[in-house]
């Protein structure tokens, strides 16, 4: 795939890192390929003459000092990890922005009043250390009791006190920036430009384990099993029946499932699913699992363990950076929303820190986390222009 653009030549070289036969990507939390996408990051930071370090949590942080050093600094980021087999631009388009917007203000020999800051996040997906991990141990947000850390940290040659003292004070911070692709519809089917993130929504994931008892195949007769399997699939059904039921943007996922002992002829014991629930009103995402626990009850081939996970909760975007984002978009005549995110990202944990903004651009179709995320080029120079005046905008307020 050849971009035209600056902003889709950078976006092209991360890809290089972690691209599959197939056309997806992957680089996973700490693995080689994220880590290849690192230094495709820190030469470009670099070229750039930015002052590029990295911590322990695996981020990557390239300053560029403003003129006044008394202000606080403008930070933009986003993700370098992705979802295996995901996509090009989920993270890594927030981050090619970043240096997209910091080469055309070389380019201008504009130097701004606050310091520019572009942090690229290990992480920010699903994976053993818990999701939005690099922000969160930026934010000072990983909890050292979390069960498993230690351990896990430990494959990646890390202890839980490197990750505490990577924790940032930010209260000197101006704001936080963060650049994206919808990964919805929305923006697509509307023919919007520009989304102007208002909130994202909360996060929350339970394990369920059906405890039943296996079983042969052959001589178990159908009255007298205790399948965990299909009583697992009974949960899900129903789960998923009663999520619509509840409220249209509240959405249940079970994206996996293990189940022992896991043999063609053996009636299975025991299945685990991770039951994953997002809305941006908690109170929705509580009456779910509540209905959940009630439905669980009621199939009685079984006992079910339900535990608690995550519990991201959702943030609101700060009124003022709506605005001002608001704003950009209208100054450059770009038809624009103002939208939550269904979708979490590294802006939830900054937002406990400082104030967050987000600007998306449409996603081809809504696909995104597969091969065929997709964003035409024009629109990702809507984002950039969108984002470079909104930092224009934001440091005239001085
Ligand atoms: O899962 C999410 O919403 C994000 O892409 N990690
Ligand atoms: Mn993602
Ligand atoms: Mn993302």
């Amino acid at each position: 795939m050849t971009f035209m653009n600056h902003i889709g030549y950078i976006l092209s070289e991360i890809g290089r890192a972690g691209r599959n036969s197939d056309g997806s990507y992957t680089r996973g939390c700490y693995s080689p390929a994220y880590f290849d996408g690192l230094d495709i990051v820190e030469r470009q930071m670099e070229e750039l003459g930015m002052e590029v370090s990295r911590d322990a949590a695996g981020n990557i942080l390239g300053v560029l000092p403003g003129k006044d050093k008394k202000l606080g600094s403008i930070i933009m980021g986003s993700h370098l990890d992705t979802v295996p087999s995901g996509g090009l631009f989920d993270g890594a388009y927030g981050v090619a922005g970043g240096l997209e917007v910091i080469r055309r203000m070389k380019e201008e020999g504009k130097t701004l009043n606050h310091s520019l800051e572009l942090y690229g996040f290990n992480g920010e997906e699903s994976n053993p250390l818990g999701g939005t991990f690099g922000s969160r141990a930026v934010a000072g947000l990983v909890e050292p009791g979390q069960p498993g850390l230690s351990e896990a940290l430990k494959t990646y040659g890390h202890t839980v006190l490197d990750i505490l003292n990577c924790k940032r004070n930010l209260s000197d911070a101006k704001c936080y920036l963060e650049l994206h692709i919808e990964q919805g519809d929305h923006l697509f089917n509307d023919e919007m430009e520009i989304g102007v993130v208002s909130g994202i929504v909360g996060i929350v994931r339970y394990k369920v384990m059906a405890v039943g008892h296996s079983n042969h195949a052959g001589t178990t007769m159908m009255q007298k099993r205790r399948d965990a399997l299909t009583a697992m699939a009974k949960l899900i059904v129903q789960a998923d029946a009663k999520c619509r039921e509840i409220d249209n943007a509240l959405v249940l996922t079970v994206g996996t499932i293990r189940c022992w002992p896991g043999s063609e002829n053996v009636i299975p014991g025991r299945v685990e699913c991770i039951f994953e629930m997002r809305h941006m009103d908690k109170d929705m995402t509580d009456r779910l699992i509540d209905e959940i626990r009630n439905i669980a009850a009621k199939i009685d081939t079984v006992e079910f363990e339900i535990t608690k996970q995550i519990d991201e909760e959702s943030v609101k975007c700060d009124e003022h950076l709506i605005k001002v984002i608001g704003r950009a978009a209208a100054e450059l005549e770009m038809k624009h929303i103002i939208m939550p995110s269904g979708a979490g990202h590294d802006a939830n944990p900054m937002a406990h820190c400082l104030p967050v903004g987000m600007i998306f651009v449409p996603s081809k179709d809504g696909l995104s986390h597969c091969k065929e995320e997709w964003t035409e080029e024009k629109e990702l120079e809507n984002g950039v222009d969108v984002l470079y005046k909104t930092i224009e905008l934001l440091d005239e307020e001085v």
